[in-house]
């Protein structure tokens, strides 16, 4: 089956955007995910087609109506096991786990913002799952929604040729990966690490292993301790 992407948006020319290139681009033509947008604008109210309105209790900029989002929400007639999910900064992080149950099901509606936000009502009303991608601000959640979508269809079956997918990834088990070398041997005077010459390849695992430790431990706390966390609690169920 077709996994199903549709983006709620003022600013449809931009999907499929660079996912209509490389992998993504290839799997969309091969039929494995379609992406699918509806224009926010069509649902807009009177003349000027307003799609949104001044926050109630002052401030700056302007918010997107619950109405025309939610006329948008029906319009786009996606079934409603179909998870909705509206890119914000106010989201919660996107994560490795949640783009793999995004992959597993059906496909993702996304709602992406412009202004300030969109109104709070239609959100709790429809359930919408908010989603930010990271700590630090863009203009409109559609890039975001490329950045969800590209980390969905990689995912999907038939994607990645065994090439790809065979690679063992740390980082889905919680380290960041090892670093990478090929040739030249030996580069401006910098040689590849001797270890991985060695044809050893116990040893080049251990070597590799560790160095993706020390990395997470240096560039991520946050993550090490989560992954030195898991390995107590693994230790503890296994005895
Ligand atoms: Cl999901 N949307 C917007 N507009 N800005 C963001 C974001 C999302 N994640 C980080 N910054």
């Amino acid at each position: 089956m077709t996994w199903r992407a549709t983006v709620l948006t003022l600013f449809p020319e931009m999907f499929p955007g660079p996912l209509g290139l490389s992998l993504a681009g290839r799997a969309l033509e091969a039929g494995l995910w379609s992406c699918r947008t509806e224009d926010l604008r069509q649902h807009g109210l009177g003349r000027h087609r307003a799609v949104d309105d001044t926050p109630f209790g002052g401030g700056a900029g302007m918010v997107i109506r619950p109405d025309v989002a939610d006329a948008a929400i029906k319009a786009a007639d996606v079934p409603a096991d179909v998870p909705v999910v509206y890119l914000t900064p106010r989201g919660r992080p996107l994560t490795q786990q949640t783009v793999r149950r995004y992959a597993q099901g059906p496909g993702v509606m996304l709602l992406c913002g412009r202004f300030e936000g969109v109104d709070e009502r239609v959100l709790q009303a429809r359930g919408v799952e908010e989603v930010s991608i990271g700590d630090y601000v863009l203009s409109g959640g559609e890039t975001a929604a490329l950045v969800l979508l590209d980390a969905c269809v990689r995912l999907l079956p038939g994607v990645m040729g065994s090439e790809e997918s065979g690679v063992e990834e740390s980082f889905s088990e919680g380290l960041l990966e090892y670093p990478h070398y090929t040739r030249p041997a030996m580069w401006e005077g910098r040689a590849v690490p001797e270890i991985l010459l060695s044809g050893n390849h116990a040893a080049i695992a251990a070597w590799r292993r560790g160095q993706a430790e020390e990395t997470t431990r240096e560039r991520r706390p946050d993550l090490w301790s989560a992954w030195l966390a898991r390995k107590e609690t693994n230790r503890a169920v296994a005895v």
